[in-house]
């Protein structure tokens, strides 16, 4: 019997993703090649180990899948050695953290309230729960990660490990100067690029893979795959890395996935992706520069890549919380963060952060993004007033509807 509950649920989600603007900086719709995969077949299959070395038998098909993914994604981001087992970009950061530490040693990494990751050692995750993490956050001033003070904290911890990449950081990392900061220290250095994975694919950001030991990912966000983890390394590493991915740390890799992470690779191989991912970077230039304009406080004054944040407490007293719920009531969709030296509980927050790949890849050009510029600060200036939000959410309707 079909089970009307989920696919009712499933309908009113499908209408969800035409009928809002989506500004969720991790999020992103993905081709119909890649959908199609994620609901194949594949995901019926079991094989634990790797190509054509599998603990079950009929295996040729997903070896084949499993092989093109690997080689596609070295080639994507000139990488000696790929595993793209991991189910999430938390596992991909669990499965390097347990390659090369044992419990309780030393590991900085980026404060999640500075725009860090959960997985960067927050003391609930289980980051900071096995090892012993240290944090930098960002210049209290220019809002950015300051290379001298990590280089200082990073003396006197001395790390065995040093994480770089973060989940709502708006500008470019140096990754050649945390490379410095690790030699300095003899520390390995562990790239997250989760957020701007697109970008780099794409040359619009330096490659970590030039300077880390390891690099890790998520597949979705702006590389625009499945939901699903990654991880790149130096050859050196790779046989103990996949050991720790399996069977160390997971069972069946999700073969279903990993057709559609092999899909995404590819289409991010092709020269249409670097148009996508320029018109992502425009276009989120466009957003900060309308918001300011706007009178609304951006975090570090602009953005360098795919995402801004924005401190609605000091520009209209409003939380970040209060700020996602009545955009919310628009029908534009972004999520409450902290901000860099939050007064804010993390639940409550000072910001919202905002991301161009979702709306990008739907075809929005600069100019929608002024407008939606326009609407975000009217509405946020005008909260309790039902009657400006009723006007701009008929105005979002006409601009979603132009676009689906
Ligand atoms: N870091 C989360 C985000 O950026 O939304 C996902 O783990």
């Amino acid at each position: 019997m079909r089970d009307l509950e989920v696919f009712k649920a499933i309908k009113d989600e499908s209408n969800r993703q035409k009928n809002n603007i989506e500004l969720i900086a991790s999020e992103n719709f993905v081709s119909s090649d890649i959908l199609s995969a994620v609901g194949s077949i594949m995901t019926n299959k079991y094989a634990e180990g790797y190509p054509s070395k599998r603990y079950y038998g009929g295996c040729y098909c997903v070896d084949v899948v499993e092989t093109l993914a690997c080689d596609r994604l070295k080639l994507l981001f000139n990488a000696e050695h790929a595993n793209v087992q991991p189910h999430s970009g938390s596992q991909a950061n669990m499965a390097v953290y347990m390659t090369i530490l044992n419990h309780n040693d030393k590991v900085l990494g980026m404060d999640l309230s500075a725009g860090g990751h959960l997985t960067h050692g927050h003391p609930m995750n289980f980051s900071g729960l096995q090892y012993d993490f240290y944090s930098y956050g960002v210049n209290k001033e220019t809002e950015m990660i300051d290379y001298n003070e990590v280089m200082s904290i990073a003396k006197d911890v001395m790390p065995k490990l040093i994480v770089c990449g973060a989940s709502a950081y708006s500008r470019a990392i140096d990754f050649k100067k945390f490379r410095e900061i690790a030699d300095e220290v003899g520390a390995y250095l562990m790239v997250d690029m989760a957020h701007i994975a697109g970008l780099v694919a794409a040359g619009l950001h330096q490659n970590p893979c030039e300077y880390a030991d390891f690099v890790t990912s998520t597949t979705h966000k702006t590389l625009r795959g499945p939901r699903g983890g990654i991880i790149l390394c130096k050859e050196q590493y790779a046989k103990q890395l996949d050991k720790t991915v399996f069977p160390g740390m997971q069972g069946g890799p999700l073969m279903h996935i990993i057709a559609a992470k092999a899909i995404c690779f590819h289409e991010a191989l092709d020269p249409e992706f670097k148009e996508y991912i320029n018109n992502v970077v425009d276009n989120c230039k466009a957003l900060a520069y309308e918001l300011e304009k706007q009178g609304l406080r951006i975090i570090t004054g602009g953005s360098d890549n795919h995402l801004i944040l924005v401190d609605v407490l000091t520009t209209y007293n409003i939380t970040g919380k209060v700020a996602e719920k009545v955009l919310d009531e628009v029908n534009i969709t972004c999520n409450k963060n902290t901000i860099p030296f939050d007064t804010q509980k993390p639940f409550v927050t000072s910001g919202i952060r905002l991301g161009t790949a979702a709306m990008t890849t739907k075809g929005y050009s600069k100019e929608d993004f002024i407008q939606i510029a326009k609407w975000i600060a009217i509405v946020l200036k005008n909260h309790d007033n039902e009657e400006i939000k009723t006007q701009v959410k008929l105005e979002v309707k006409k601009l979603t509807e132009k676009y689906s």
